[in-house]
């Protein structure tokens, strides 16, 4: 008996002892608790909390180390840091259904050229709830001492709290770690599904483990030639393959080729209609006359734009773990541009904005492009949302490209980059008048606001072309570069709208349309269109295509092939998987979360159990690694540097059939 009251009475001491300790280790807990209530949805599960627990008492061993009076600015600092990394890590979430990683701390530059406008509406009060934990502990504080709290306790045994800590930190985290699977830990080490590991282990583990990833990455990996061979000619083996004689092979050759990489065009609203008729007539036009491929999903990830521009030119996926754009300009690229160029092709690339936004001065040279003209090429004369306006930007272009024809003489492949159309879509006032209806007001209604102007500016940049003949033997290509970050309610007020009643539908009503994740996700679609004025395609191919596909459908048609691409030519396919960078996958009849490693039907939205199905996962996962390896390790200037010096050894030594077949597969692609 004496003994259990003298636990009883250690336990409650040494609560009694540690107010303000635990008082900052339930603000932790309850913070990264709050944050992924208000993300990922996934909140009451054991192992988050348990291993917040763990890394909290770990940290907590180092302030051990100071004598008791010394730790409560040490644990203000400690839950403000903290409930900032929460609040930071919401904001971002809620544009990026992802978290933050420390590579992002090179984009911060990008962010602040973004101007006020965007940040502006990136904050949410809601994130200022992270900020509770430490107003409690600082309340807490202040009473303790009023009361003369600190004065009572004098003595302690720091070592003893140091190794309870540690001790107790780490039990705590093996006991996680046991339960791991295989999965797990490799979504841990590779660390590209972030919203998986925050939900499996919490914010601050994933954070850490992220800091941890970054300081001891090696910059490039030195990898054995074998498996360079290996890798990188199964992949031309495969690309050579596929090459099929489709009736679209070569019919573009030398024409010019216009590529309008158009801003946050989303594929949904060319079927809306407003009381002022449809949004988009002449993108629509384009598509009912051209090859309209109506499941086109860009594969962005950070990167948006730049990764869209990356993912057109390259046929690669954009690395998951930062900006490809701004970490790894220096790689080799086998890029469309390159590729037109050795057909006798001038490249050259367009946009009304500060040509260090995104790195595009640097990364265009790299992609191949002889020049790129970017705002300090333009007579900046009229402002509209980010800068200069489309219509402005495409008349002055015209004349630069009239005069890029007339000085090279040459074909050429021309990228326009547009501008207008970018979130916040605030800018509205600056446009002719467009009612949208019960929509006038909302984020949505300004979105198909500037998407209307956004197509009278590619109408007039198309009829332009054309006044001055540069359509005559030309081809457009129009592809949207990504969604438009249009919010879940914005989405309930376009689908769910009753016109009769002039309200909104309900869950509990038979009409109300469910806008769910996997609904979500379809909604991200951007046309892609390939047009010209001497062909009446008029036809609209459905299969799910990525923008990884764009580099070799449109190289099959202007007679070029990239041995090193990770698309395939969507005119010479019937069924396609659609791989996103962040482990997500979409075929004709699934879309697989890879956030919580489930697999929608495509249709119903309905969860789907199927095994086979999901094995497929392994195969996604294993692309996405290659695609970030060709590009973090610059596999494609290496796999060259070994066919060059295998050819070389060839003529003095007799090679083993691998070295042969391999070298001959590289003689094909290269040649
Ligand atoms: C900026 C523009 C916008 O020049 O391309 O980039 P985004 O925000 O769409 O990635
Ligand atoms: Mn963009």
């Amino acid at each position: 008996m004496k003994l259990i009251r003298r636990v009883k009475n250690g336990f409650i001491n040494s609560i009694k002892g540690n107010i303000i300790f635990l008082t900052m280790v339930l603000g932790v807990v309850g913070n990264d608790l709050l944050l992924r209530a208000m993300t990922t949805g996934f909140t009451l599960y054991w192992k988050p909390i348990v291993t917040t627990l763990s890394v909290i008492l770990l940290i907590s061993s180092l302030v051990f180390i100071l004598p008791r009076r010394k730790r409560n600015g040490v644990y203000i600092f400690l839950s403000l840091i903290l409930g900032l990394l929460n609040g930071a890590n919401y904001l971002y979430y809620r544009f990026y259904n992802s978290f933050l990683f420390l590579a992002l701390v090179n984009q911060l530059e990008q962010l602040n050229d973004m101007g006020t406008n965007v940040s502006r509406s990136i904050f949410d009060v809601r994130a200022l709830l992270f900020l509770v934990p430490t107003l409690i502990l600082i309340v807490t504080i202040r009473r303790l001492k009023k009361a003369n709290y600190f004065d009572r306790f004098q003595e302690e045994n720091r070592l003893g709290e140091i190794g309870n800590a540690l001790a107790l930190g780490s039990a705590l985290l093996v006991m996680v770690f046991t339960t791991l699977t295989s999965t797990d830990l490799s979504r841990l080490v590779k660390q590209w599904n972030r919203p998986y590991i925050v939900e499996q282990l919490g914010i601050y583990t994933y954070t850490v483990s992220d800091i941890v990833k970054n300081t001891f990455k090696p910059k490039v990996i030195t990898l054995p030639e074998e498996e360079v061979q290996y890798v990188l000619s199964d992949l031309v083996e495969e690309n050579l393959n596929s090459i099929t004689e489709n009736e679209y092979k070569d019919i573009f050759k030398g024409k010019d080729l216009f590529v309008i990489h158009y801003e946050s065009a989303q594929t949904f609203a060319m079927d809306y209609e407003t009381p002022d008729g449809p949004v988009t007539p002449f993108l629509n036009k384009l598509a009912s006359e051209g090859l309209f491929f109506s499941n086109f999903y860009p594969q962005h990830s950070v990167g948006t734009s730049s990764d869209s521009e990356f993912t057109f030119n390259t046929s690669l996926l954009p690395i998951n773990d930062g900006t490809v754009f701004i970490t790894h300009t220096d790689r080799e690229y086998v890029t469309l541009p390159k590729l037109l160029k050795e057909e006798g092709y001038y490249a050259l690339s367009m946009h009304g904005n500060n040509g260090d936004f995104w790195n595009r001065n640097i990364m265009h040279r790299s992609l191949g492009y002889d020049r790129f003209f970017s705002e300090k090429d333009y007579e900046v004369d009229e402002v509209i949302g980010l800068g200069l306006s489309d219509m402005s930007f495409f008349r002055q272009s015209i004349e630069k490209i009239k005069a890029i024809k007339e000085e090279q003489q040459a074909p050429i492949m021309a990228t326009l980059i547009t501008l207008t159309n970018h979130y916040p879509f605030d800018d509205v006032d600056k446009f002719e008048e467009f009612n949208v209806g019960h929509l006038e007001g909302t984020g949505i209604g300004n979105y198909l606001k500037s998407y209307r102007y956004a197509d009278m500016a590619l109408e007039s940049f198309i009829k332009g072309l054309d006044e001055e003949g540069l359509l005559d033997n030309a081809v457009v290509v129009i592809y949207g570069d990504h969604h438009a970050k249009i919010t879940k309610s914005d989405y309930e007020k376009l689908y769910n709208y009753n016109e009769e009643t002039g309200d909104y539908y309900t869950e509990e009503d038979p009409e109300y349309v469910e806008i769910d994740r996997v609904f979500r996700k379809k909604l991200n679609r951007t046309p892609f269109i390939i047009w010209s004025k001497d062909y009446q395609f008029a036809k609209e191919i459905d299969t799910p295509m990525g923008m990884v596909d764009a580099l070799p459908t449109i190289a099959n048609m202007f007679g070029v092939f990239n041995p090193y691409q990770l698309g395939k030519d969507i005119l010479s396919v019937d069924s396609n998987t659609v791989i996103f960078p962040d482990g997500d996958w979409i075929n004709d009849q699934v879309y697989y979360l890879a956030d919580n490693s489930q697999l929608y039907s495509l249709e119903t939205g309905e969860k789907l159990e199927d095994e086979e199905l999901l094995a497929m996962t392994e195969a996604v996962e294993d692309k996405i690694l290659l695609s970030n390896n060709i590009i973090q390790n610059n596999l494609i200037q290496y796999y060259k540097g070994l066919l060059a010096k295998n050819n070389k050894n060839k003529q003095i030594e007799i090679n083993s059939p691998i070295e042969d077949n391999i070298s001959s597969i590289i003689r094909r692609a290269l040649s």
